[in-house]
Parts: C-alpha cells; structure tokens; sequence
C-alpha cells in the first residue's frame, strides 16, 4: 500500500484541510499519516475562530519518524499559517525525500482574487518557496497571480493560462497545474504544464454555478491521491474534477446545504468506483 504524509491544519469544524484529506486519502486505498500544523474551531471564514499553532511540534514529531525510519511515497501540503512554518516545512520535505518520493504543494491561501483573512501578500510571496521544491503543485488563478506576480484576471484567453504556468514552472515546480479554469463557456476545469515534456494537458467538465468552500482541498486531496497511485496525469485530472463537480451536484440537491462546505461524504462511493473503473 502506498504511504502519503499530508502536512495541514485540523479545522475542527467546516470540512476542508485534514478532516477533508485524510477521509479521502484512505478511501482511496492510500495510508495516510497526518502532520497537523495548526488547530483551529473552525476554518479562518467564520468569525472568531480560535487557532492553536503546532509549529514548535512538527519537528520533534518528525524526528521521532526518522528515529522510527519511517517513510513516505508522497508528501501533500495544503494550508500552513506563518512564514516560519513554511520554511520548516520545506525542511521535512528535505528530510524525507528521496527520488521515488512525489512532493505535491497545493499552496492554499486564496480565492477569488482575495487571500484568506489569516495571510497578508508577503505571505503569499513566500509560498513560491515551497511551490520551488514540487514536483506538483495545483494554485487556483488567484494563488498563482499571488506566486508569480502576474495580474489576476476574471476574464482570460488560453494565451494567459499558459502564461501563467510558464510563470509557476519559473518557480520551480516541475508540474503546474492551475486550477479553477474555465477554457470554454459553461465549462470549468485544470490545466496543466510538464517542464520535462514540454506539453500542456488540461480536462474540462461543466461548469456548476455554485461556489463552495472547501472544494480547493476536494480536488487537492483527490488528486494528490490519483498521481500517488500512478494514475496517469489525464485520467488523474479527470478523476479529481468530476468528483469535485459530482459533490457539489450533491451538495445542491441537500436542502439546508452548508455554506461551509460540500457533503463530500455522499459521494465517496462514487469516487471509489471511478478509481475501480481506472484499474480494469
Ligand atoms: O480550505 C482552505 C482552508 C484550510 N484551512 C483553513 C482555512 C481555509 C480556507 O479558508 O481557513 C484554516
């Protein structure tokens, strides 16, 4: 079985970082070692929220792995809280790699053109250090014009998709993969660059007219989970926005629908079945 550590906060209550990966990391058949950098009452989008750094625990937690001989075939980092943590984040993954181990930053900070409440832009900035040691990382556009500097746009040609990829694989991940991208009316999806290859790859689904929070770590943890299990990059892109796009479907049809978050637990069978299909 393959082995992945994800490195996130637990929000204790709103259904996105730990409490949305590890559930769906392990229904994808993959163990899943937690490394919880923070805890929080909830996400940083309801008011007054209450939020313990773990930051000094990551080290000797870490530490005591290396002591264990522990290892990973994957390391997944979703939202982190200070500067600080980044670098010492980016210290483990140091540790803990070797050349089989895939590093994928999904580097949560924002959405819709705004950071989250808790990160300022220097912040944001220091973000492109982490993204430098991936060989995957997925921004949405807002994260990526944060990265790069380039302008953050609501409205764009493929041309500026591209564009920012060419930026992102700047920084030195191996893999962009931008998320939240719409090529064509009515639909939305990914897009991808291989600095290897040289080739870009994306997948478009329908776009929902709904916006939920949450999604983001959805589609991270999926496919973060799919590349683990050597789903090719295609199919792995697939995997992970229909899923996303079949949970807020669901979501919809539950007449008190959060607005916190997706019922992402409705459709884990639905997942499992999709990865069954890919396996035949
Ligand atoms: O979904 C990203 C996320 C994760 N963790 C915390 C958050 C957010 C987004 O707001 O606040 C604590």
């Amino acid at each position: 079985m393959k082995r992945i550590l994800t490195i996130q906060d637990i929000s204790c209550f709103g259904k996105c970082s730990l409490t949305v990966a590890l559930p769906l990391l392990s229904a994808m058949g993959i163990e899943t070692v937690i490394l919880p950098t923070a805890v929080l009452s909830t996400h940083t989008l309801f008011k007054g929220f209450t939020c313990k750094d773990l930051s000094d625990q990551l080290t000797p937690i870490t530490n005591h792995w290396k002591q264990e001989g522990i290892t990973f075939d994957a390391i997944y980092t979703g939202y982190l809280g200070t500067e600080e943590e980044i670098d010492t984040v980016i210290s483990i993954i140091k540790t803990f790699r070797n050349e089989h181990t895939l590093v994928f930053v999904d580097p949560a900070m924002g959405d819709n053109g705004k950071l989250y409440p808790a990160f300022d832009e220097h912040y944001a900035k220091k973000n492109a250090d982490l993204c430098a040691v991936a060989d995957l990382a997925d921004p949405n556009l807002t994260e990526a014009s944060f990265l790069t500097g380039l302008p953050y746009r609501e409205t764009y040609t493929e041309a500026y998709i591209r564009e920012m990829l060419l930026a992102l694989a700047n920084l030195g991940t191996k893999t962009p993969i931008l998320t939240g991208v719409s090529l064509k009316e009515g639909k939305t999806g990914a897009m991808g660059y291989d600095t290897e290859t040289k080739e870009f790859f994306s997948y478009q689904n329908d776009r929902i007219p709904a916006a939920y929070h949450g999604t983001g770590d959805i589609f991270s943890s999926v496919l973060a989970g799919a590349f683990v299990l050597g789903i090719d990059r295609t199919n792995a892109l697939k995997v992970a926005a229909d899923y996303t796009a079949q949970t807020i479907d669901e979501t919809l049809k539950n007449p008190d629908n959060p607005w916190y978050g997706v019922d992402f637990e409705a459709t884990i069978p639905a997942l499992v079945s999709s990865l069954n299909e890919l396996r035949q």
